[in-house]
């Protein structure tokens, strides 16, 4: 379409051995795909989707691809993978088997499913590499669009490492600036609005990023007129085109066929070049690409597609276009390019082997132990006949799994649950070890265990002293951020109304003016890119406070939160962290969109994240100093009422911190324990000195953070005290009480302390009705908690607590 750029000046030389270098890199790619999808209909794989039918976009993009740039993109992109080197043809296949080993399958540990790439970018120990001697990929996610969001971050810290002088230092993470950010994605999934609010951002934060749109005419079976409006993404996409020849705003757009090699490497040459001189964002649309193979092993494209189409993608399949390309060219002949086919074949088929012995082999050798243990034992046991047909099942499962060998040794122990053979021990020990050893294969990593945990970070108590004013709370939160900007440089504040205003209720109040407007920032209403901005600076060593301006807005991000944000540490097995704080704030205002408490749905989508709802301002400092000394990502729930509350700033505010996981005691008392949080602890203490004059105590416990959820089980020490709980909150009924309620009551063991029923307090079902009325009536009030607490005390002495109505 555009080429706004032709003057641009861009030398890229290819010599004839770079081609047909590219060619056996595209050719061993398209046999990687067409064996992966054998490996699965032959039973060997669970799962197949291929990059097949978009090698030589992927090849152009790798040329331009340069030291400490960073890829998000999309299942697809197994040849540019291959072709800047950080995936080899054996990695492909192990994590096409799922191997679990980190040596063997070095992106997810086979935790993704194939397709799912990610370079490796921190040290065994967690701390970081560095970033800007590799070339580095965002892991992938599933979801279709998500890798958008953190393309966004990703692109604006270049912006950020080149602009903002505090950030110089850290060659760590960039050189000046030169990194580009290279997004890929699939005509379909650009019908997502991911798609179009990173494209918005990109464009409003003028930051290097290119994204390049594979387009196969169709999201599995759906063509694009049912995708895109007039059926054509780049025509769609004019509006955000800078003018040619103009340095201002805008991003560059280009549309090249998917099959042209030469113009393809022009393309992103050129892109290139803009993108890490000027700072500006790309467009590629590659188009007339194909699916040789149809979407994924799930089904085939024979279904939906009609026969011309078919034959279209024969004819245009880029790989048979490159091959005219270079024969054409004089660069090889039909022959060399059949020798060169052959040979890539056989490597790709070797690699394949390599992959699949190396991860059943020690499959087959944990069977082969196991079925000597049950020969060992058989002989001594009543149950013989049965143990040789465990046996036997197990061996003849042509490629068994490890959870084949599980259901097999329990099979073996249920058996001899009356017999005492020596030999059993052994299955037992064997049993543990393996259960022990798929902890770390498959659970390890939620959160970091490394010296970069939030948990290890020590108490510091907060000082106070004579002088210690008393100021507002959202005062005592400004002092805590001004510290901990002058404290971090790579401390970054955005949001809505974060900047100019210094947020909603001004805990940055006067902090961009001192910090500039690169350290504390504003942002578009744009609540998905907001944290994937945050996920992509933190992915390049930033450490960003995302703002979401309401709890009740929280939704917009929540899902590329749990998705990526959560995930990650996990997903790469200890390859990549963000550690993203996001900052929100919420809990009784006014009306349905303002007061909600979706804490529940939050805390359950959210694991490998850490959630804190501290009580009042004070609190929230110590937790967000606790958080600032750790890597890990958190969300942080402020309550909306507390701003204007009086409170004394400790001496040390930019240093005290409040470890994750220990809950306070805000009230002593004998009779029976409050669990609560965030605004409902004052409510729930105004209950305590009500009930103290009807002759009840109460202790009342603040969890201030949800996950972690009280690690040194105070709760339960409380509980062993009183014998009672009740459990308040403003979710929904079954929501966090529930939660709470679980992990005292299961988890720590408190069912076996209980003298009365264990009760739950939570709002209604509804959303909060508006008005104090509609207030009183939607949440727990203070009456309630008094009735509450007051019916149980009833039930166990009625006589001393007569009913009041
Ligand atoms: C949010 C989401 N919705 C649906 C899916 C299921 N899905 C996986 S791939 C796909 C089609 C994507 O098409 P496109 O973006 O054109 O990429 P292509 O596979 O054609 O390269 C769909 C619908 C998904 N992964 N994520
Ligand atoms: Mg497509």
């Amino acid at each position: 379409m555009n080429d706004s750029l032709e003057n641009t000046p861009v030398s890229f030389s290819i010599n004839s051995e770079d081609v047909l270098h590219d060619y056996r890199i595209a050719y061993k790619s398209r046999q990687a795909s067409l064996i992966g999808r054998r490996e699965v209909m032959a039973g060997r794989a669970k799962f197949g989707i291929f990059g097949d039918g978009k090698e030589v976009v992927q090849l152009a993009m790798a040329k331009a691809f340069q030291k400490g740039d960073f890829r998000s993109g999309y299942y697809r992109d197994q040849t540019f993978m291959f072709a800047i080197g950080v995936l080899t043809i054996q990695q492909f296949f192990a994590q096409l088997f799922a191997h679990t080993d980190i040596h063997e399958e070095p992106a997810t540990a086979g935790r993704a499913m194939n397709g799912h790439f990610a370079t490796r970018n921190l040290n065994p120990d967690g701390s970081w590499k560095n970033l800007t001697l590799q070339l580095n990929s965002a892991a992938d996610l599933s979801p279709t669009g998500s890798q958008m969001p953190r393309l966004v971050g990703l692109a604006y810290a270049s912006k950020l490492y080149r602009q903002c002088p505090e950030l110089q230092g850290f060659t760590q993470f960039s050189n000046n600036g030169n990194e580009i950010a290279f997004g890929t994605i699939g005509n379909a999934s650009c019908a997502e609005g991911l798609f179009w609010e990173s494209i918005n951002a990109i464009g409003v934060l003028r930051c290097p990023a290119i994204v390049t749109i594979y387009d196969d005419g169709y999201g599995i079976s759906v063509s694009n007129e049912h995708q895109i409006a007039k059926e054509n993404i780049s025509e769609l996409l004019i509006g955000f085109r800078r003018p040619p020849g103009e340095c201002c705003d805008g991003f560059d757009i280009y549309t090249v066929k998917g099959w042209d090699y030469p113009s393809l490497i022009e393309v992103f040459q050129k892109a290139a070049h803009v993108s890490r001189v000027e700072h500006m964002p790309s467009i590629i649309h590659a188009d007339e690409l194909t699916q040789p193979l149809g979407h994924s092993t799930s089904g085939s494209h024979e279904r939906y597609k009609s026969k011309e189409r078919l034959a279209w993608e024969q004819e245009y399949d880029c790989l048979v276009k490159f091959r005219h390309w270079i024969i054409e060219c004089g660069i090889a002949t039909d022959q060399q390019l059949t020798q060169i086919e052959g040979e890539a074949l056989k490597s790709v088929e070797e690699n394949r082997k390599k992959a699949w012995d190396s991860y059943i082999n020690p499959i087959y050798q944990d069977r082969q132990e196991i079925m000597a243990i049950i020969d060992e034992i058989s002989p001594g046991s009543a149950h013989a006949t049965g143990l040789l047909e465990i046996k036997d099942k197990l061996a003849n499962i042509a490629t068994p799994y490890r959870r084949d060998i599980s259901t097999s040794i329990r099979e073996v122990l249920i058996s001899l649950k009356d017999e005492a053979i020596p030999a059993k021990n052994k299955l037992i020990k064997w049993k543990n070890e393996l259960d022990e050893i798929s902890q770390d294969r498959f659970s390890s990593h939620l959160y970091s265990s490394e010296s970069d945990s939030a948990l290890n970070v020590p108490l510091i108590e907060p000082i106070y002293s004579e002088n210690s004013p008393l100021l507002y709370g959202f005062e005592v939160l400004n002092a805590c951020f001004d510290a901990a900007l002058a404290r971090n440089p790579r401390l970054i504040a955005f949001g809505e109304d974060v900047g100019r205003l210094g947020d909603v209720n001004q805990a940055f109040r006067g902090l961009q003016v001192k910090y500039s407007t690169w350290r504390v920032a504003d942002t578009g209403i744009r609540e998905a890119t907001i944290l994937g901005q945050a996920i992509g600076m933190a992915l390049r060593g930033l450490r960003p406070i995302a703002e979401i301006q309401y709890l009740d807005y929280l939704l917009y991000s929540l899902q590329l939160m749990s998705d990526d944000l959560a995930t990650l540490l996990w997903r790469t097995k200890g390859g990549q962290k963000a550690p993203v704080i996001v900052r929100t704030r919420g809990h009784r205002l006014e009306g349905i969109w303002h007061s909600g408490s979706l804490m529940a749905g939050i805390i359950h989508l959210v694991r490998g994240m850490y959630v804190l709802v501290p009580r009042n301002m004070v609190q929230a400092a110590g937790l967000y100093n606790t958080l600032l000394s750790a890597e890990e990502p958190a969300l942080v729930i402020e309550v909306l009422n507390a701003y204007r509350n009086r409170e004394r700033l400790p001496d040390n505010i930019g240093e005290f911190t409040i470890p994750l996981g220990t809950p306070e005691i805000i009230r002593q008392g004998s009779d029976i324990t409050l669990v609560t949080y965030g605004a409902c602890c004052k409510i729930v203490t105004e209950a305590a000195e009500v009930l103290n004059q009807l002759g009840i105590e109460s202790e009342v416990i603040d969890v201030r953070t949800l996950l972690p959820f009280d690690l040194n089980h105070q709760i339960l020490d409380s509980l062993k005290k009183t014998g009672r709980v009740v459990f308040i909150d403003e979710d929904v009924p079954g929501g966090t009480t529930a939660y709470m309620l679980q992990e005292v009551i299961e988890k720590q063991g408190g069912y076996s302390w209980l003298d009365s029923a264990p009760r739950t307090l939570p709002a209604m079902s509804h959303r909060p009705a508006y008005g104090s009325d509609g207030d009183y009536w939607s949440k727990p009030n203070a009456e309630q908690v008094i009735e509450t607490v007051y019916n149980i005390m009833y039930e166990t002495d009625p006589t001393k607590y007569p009913k009041f109505f």
